[in-house]
């Protein structure tokens, strides 16, 4: 089976446009994946890249600024008043994107969609509760982990009860080793969709350093879906085949377009910083895309940034408690350690970006590699 014949598209445009396909051939193209692809990444890259400055000024007069912790970098405190919450121009353009993009048919889809727009309500209200109490504190903790942890079992459930839908575990490197955690996968879905929200929203501590590694993922998980939906290539490969997640490369390159659109105001220095609208948001859908595509465990190799950024909170919070005070890092996430260090902060960015990279490179060739 083909892309062209496993998309019997119901996207909006593909109801708009596919019927002229009897009179202007050219149109036969919206059938194809590839095809919605490259347009749908454009879309969701051209809606951040036009609205922008709009949004920018928008939430610059509403006074949606950050507030930034006073024990933090020293070099943070010039970024007070950045506006936030730029994360709502990324959920549009998904969501934009998608609509007129993707099968709606695709049971996928809808989960994704629910993810994403669940985490960046969570985020929206986190943010909200942060402007009104006029500090870097919004919900506690708890109520986060608690919303997240409902949108992300209703995810996981859903996922357990799609079509055709196993529940092996793909470990990447070992091709013979594939555990079936039976009902215990809507667990591991949860906990891969939480964690992997909450690590992107850790690592959303300086310019474009969240985004970057976002675009990179997306890209990397935009490859796996297209080759894990194609019964013929996941054949070759002896990949896991999920029947429909092919859709899911479309929805890839949709995240990488927001992204990129939104990087282009969100580089240093930043003129807007998602907020936990757009971080949560951006975490839980990738790590969706990971469960539904089966290379949940591989998010650790390619989302590696975000692994060893919540790595060392972890380490540095259970040091700190153990010694009564005594640290690993000179600060956690990581990236404020390097800061205190003296590195520029652009430099901490971009050096990120390439370990990025490297680790989406080693993840690719866990296609061959095994
Ligand atoms: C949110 N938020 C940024 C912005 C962004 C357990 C603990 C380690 C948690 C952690 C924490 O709260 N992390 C989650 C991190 C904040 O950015 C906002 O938050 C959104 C994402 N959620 O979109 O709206 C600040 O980050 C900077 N920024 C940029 N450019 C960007 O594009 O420069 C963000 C986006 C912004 C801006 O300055 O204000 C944040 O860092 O607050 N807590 C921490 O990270 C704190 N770490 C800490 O306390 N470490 C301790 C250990 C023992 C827990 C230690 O190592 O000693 C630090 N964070 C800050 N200051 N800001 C501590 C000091």
């Amino acid at each position: 089976m083909d892309d062209k014949q496993r998309t019997t598209a119901n996207t909006m445009l593909y109801h708009l446009l596919y019927p002229l396909h009897t009179k202007l051939s050219v149109f036969n193209v919206f059938r194809y994946i590839t095809f919605r692809t490259i347009y749908a990444s454009l879309t969701a890259f051209l809606i951040c890249f036009l609205l922008g400055p709009w949004v920018i000024r928008k939430l610059t007069e509403m006074q949606i600024g950050q507030y930034i912790q006073e024990d933090g970098p020293e070099t943070h405190h010039q970024k007070a008043g950045t506006p936030t919450m730029g994360g709502i121009l990324i959920l549009f353009a998904v969501t934009v994107s998608t609509l007129f993009w993707m099968n709606l048919t695709n049971w996928y889809v809808w989960i994704l969609l629910l993810v994403t727009i669940g985490y960046g309500a969570v985020g929206f209200f986190d943010d909200y509760l942060m402007l009104i109490k006029k500090r870097n504190k919004g919900l506690s903790a708890r109520n986060k982990f608690l919303l997240q942890t409902v949108i992300a079992t209703a995810a996981g459930l859903l996922i357990y009860f799609s079509p055709n839908f196993n529940t092996l575990v793909t470990v990447p490197f070992f091709k013979m080793i594939s555990p079936d955690l039976g009902w215990g996968y809507i667990l591991f879905a949860m906990l891969v969709i939480v964690g992997t929200s909450n690590a992107v929203n850790l690592t959303d501590g300086l310019d474009g350093l969240a985004t970057g590694p976002m675009i990179i993922a997306s890209v990397t998980y935009m490859l796996f879906a297209y080759v894990g939906g194609h019964v013929k290539i996941a054949d070759y490969l002896q990949i896991s085949y999920v029947v429909g997640s092919g859709e899911v490369t479309i929805f890839c390159g949709i995240l990488a377009g927001a992204c990129l659109g939104f990087l282009w105001f969100n580089t240093y220095p930043a003129q807007v910083f998602m907020g936990d609208v757009g971080a949560l948001a951006l975490g839980g859908a990738i790590g969706t895309v990971a469960v539904i595509t089966k290379q949940e465990i591989l998010l650790m190799l390619v989302g590696g940034i975000f692994v060893i950024e919540a790595l060392s909170v972890i380490f540095q919070v259970g040091f700190f408690k153990m010694t009564n005070g005594r640290r690993i890092f000179r600060m956690a996430p990581l990236h404020h350690h390097f800061e205190l260090k003296g590195w520029a902060e652009p430099k901490v960015i971009v050096r990120f970006w390439i370990i990025a990279i490297g680790l989406a490179l080693i993840s690719i060739s866990t296609l061959k590699l095994r």
